[in-house]
C-alpha cells in the first residue's frame, strides 16, 4: 500500500535491520523501545488491523505466533515471561495502521496496561 510506513519497511525500501525475515513477516526492533526487549513482528501484506483479519489469515495469525515464541527463546525472555500485543485503533493506542505485533519483555510487565 502506498505511504504505509511498514510496507516500505517489508519492502525493504527503509534502512531497517531484520531480526528476522521469510515469505511472511518481517521483524525488526521497535523505534522507541518500552521494555529490554521490543520486537515489532509485521506481515508482509498489508492488513490496517485487528479489525480486518479474515477467516483465510488464520495461518498468518498462528505463523506470527510461533515466530514470537521463537524469538523469545532466542532473546533468553521465554522462561521469565513476556508479552504479544496488537495495538487496534485510537483507543487501544495504535499509531501504525498496518497490523503488527509487539514482542515485549527483559522487565517485569504491569498489569493493566495504561
Ligand atoms: O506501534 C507502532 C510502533 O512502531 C511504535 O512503538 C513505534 C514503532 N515505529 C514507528 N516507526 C518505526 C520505524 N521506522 N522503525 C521501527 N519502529 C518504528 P503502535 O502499536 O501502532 O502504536
Amino acid at each position: 500500500m502506498e505511504d504505509c510506513l511498514f510496507c516500505k519497511i517489508a519492502a525493504g525500501e527503509l534502512a531497517t535491520e531484520f531480526i528476522y525475515s521469510d515469505d511472511q513477516v518481517v521483524v525488526f526492533k521497535d523505534i522507541n523501545p518500552q521494555a529490554p526487549v521490543h520486537l515489532l513482528i509485521v506481515p508482509r501484506r498489508h492488513i490496517k488491523d485487528l479489525n480486518n483479519i479474515v477467516e483465510t489469515d488464520a495461518e498468518l495469525i498462528g505463523h506470527i505466533y510461533q515466530i514470537a515464541a521463537k524469538l523469545a527463546a532466542e532473546y533468553d525472555i521465554a522462561d521469565s515471561g513476556y508479552r504479544l500485543v496488537s495495538n487496534c485503533g485510537a483507543d487501544g493506542g495504535q499509531s501504525v495502521f498496518h497490523i503488527h505485533f509487539h514482542l515485549l519483555g527483559g522487565r517485569e510487565l504491569q498489569w493493566p496496561p495504561g
